[in-house]
């Protein structure tokens, strides 16, 4: 019980040391303002993360009478758009740092007496402050976001990931077919759309060793690729026509084949070692098709990130089951970009496949859906009523989200038009096809070498 308080603990703090690094570091019209109508004003997110926290550990676990039940509209996520929130009265920064700090106060008293008590399904193994730390740390990856989409000055440090040896990596690896357990009934702070366990079958199949680079899109871009209809699928081009993709979000042509980006206010050349990121899934989809591949479902993509063909078990992270560490993914916006291709040999996971978990969030080919057995928990708003053929899966968490909302089975999803996000991709060939392109050459897999 002291263990699982003090983590408790621990991962509310961290979340909480993100929040205020990114509200503090911009100034006052800088937090008000709607920087994009896809994100809200940041303290909007700052008060949402106070009162979802006050909501379900302060009312639902402890039982407390709401502090400002007037102002519970103004942060439901489903009362109001994102574009509609600066236009409503919210608190201004410093009440919302004020109420953040207020209920945080009374969520650690909270936690000292807090039994754990195995007939509140909430409290069980600390469920509901696992989810609150888990929201808090999404909002701060939203956050993130906003900050990127922001225009001015740079407010945020430039750390960028060491330098990766990626000579002597495979293109592609092999997961060889058969059953796996795919999502989890084990895991205690598993969100509903994770669960229940169950098995599928996974034909064999081939996987990029590492994410898609900027170095391999520009050959797409080079190619033509955003003005070949043949590469796209049908909404997909025509997406592309209405938007007028040409490169990802935040590219601009700087002449002479050169392409530059620009990250968090600082602009710097295309790193063609580096995962491209800020693509939607339809530009993900249509490079698949020009590279002769396709883009994993879901399940594939998880059997390559957990299967265990030594024990036939699924663990909880490519590298096994220890928490994630500086030394095995690029997590919790420690670098604020991805970290080149084939970076993070010890967190390969035993296909060989690298940097599954962390740098950039993975679009897969599945619509986002229920699991079989899937019973909505603690609301359906989390997950439920998102499933449906328009919103697409994304996995493996980006460089901007924490461990704790990060492991094999987390699922994310948005809509397939959606670049703002921390988004990039790689790409299957199911182990029956040729896979052609020449950019992405077949290596047997005897060849790869073991991390
Ligand atoms: C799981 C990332 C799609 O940001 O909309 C935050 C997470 N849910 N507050 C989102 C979430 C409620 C969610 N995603
Ligand atoms: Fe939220």
């Amino acid at each position: 019980m002291t263990d699982l308080r003090e983590r408790i603990a621990a991962e509310l703090i961290a979340a909480r040391a993100r929040t205020a690094l990114l509200t503090d570091s911009v100034d006052e019209a800088d937090l008000v303002r709607q920087h994009s109508p896809l994100m809200s004003p940041l303290v909007w997110d700052l008060a949402h993360i106070a009162n979802q926290e006050e909501l379900w550990l302060l009312r639902q676990v402890g039982g407390i009478e709401p502090m400002h039940p007037e102002i519970d509209p103004l942060y439901d996520a489903f009362e109001h758009p994102r574009s509609e929130r600066p236009t409503l009265p919210l608190l201004p920064p410093a009440e919302a740092r004020a109420y953040g700090h207020e209920v945080r106060g009374r969520v650690l008293d909270l936690l000292d007496r807090v039994r754990f008590d195995s007939a509140s399904r909430l409290e069980v193994d600390g469920f509901a402050f696992g989810m609150i730390a888990q929201h808090e740390v999404q909002h701060d990856e939203t956050m993130l976001i906003t900050h990127q989409l922001r225009t001015g000055a740079a407010v945020l440090a430039e750390a960028r990931p060491p330098a990766a040896d990626a000579s002597g990596l495979p293109s592609e690896v092999l997961v060889p077919g058969g059953p796996f357990t795919m999502g989890t009934s084990a895991d205690p702070w598993a969100l509903d759309n994770e669960r229940p366990a169950h098995v599928v079958d996974v034909p064999s199949f081939y996987l990029d060793t590492t994410p898609v680079t900027c170095g391999a899109y520009l050959e797409f871009i080079a190619d033509g690729g955003y003005d070949s209809p043949r590469w796209w699928s049908t909404e997909g081009w025509k997406h592309r026509q209405q938007a007028g993709l040409v490169a990802p979000l935040y590219w601009s042509y700087a002449g002479g084949g050169q392409w530059v980006r620009r990250v968090f206010g600082r602009t710097s050349p295309v790193d063609p070692a580096e995962p491209v990121v800020h693509v939607s899934w339809y530009e993900a989809d249509a490079y698949a098709r020009w590279a002769g591949r396709r883009l994993p479902t879901e399940a594939e993509w998880e059997k390559a990130a957990r299967h265990d063909p030594a024990t036939g078990e699924s663990r909880p992270y490519p590298w096994g089951s220890a928490p994630p560490a500086a030394e095995v993914a690029n997590l919790s916006q420690r670098f604020l970009r991805p970290a080149p291709a084939g970076s993070y040999p010890a967190g390969a996971a035993p296909c060989g496949a690298r940097q599954l978990i962390g740098d950039v969030w993975e679009w897969t080919s599945s619509d986002f859906g229920p699991y079989p057995g899937f019973s909505a928990w603690p609301y359906r708003e989390y997950s439920e009523v998102f499933f449906g053929p328009e919103y697409k899966v994304l996995r493996g968490g980006s460089f901007a989200v924490s461990p704790v909302a990060c492991r094999s089975t987390f699922r994310n999803w948005d809509y397939p038009v959606r670049r703002q996000i921390f988004a990039g991709f790689r790409t299957a060939r199911s182990a029956t096809d040729s896979g052609t392109r020449g950019v992405r050459g077949v290596v047997p897999p005897q060849a790869m070498e073991q991390a």
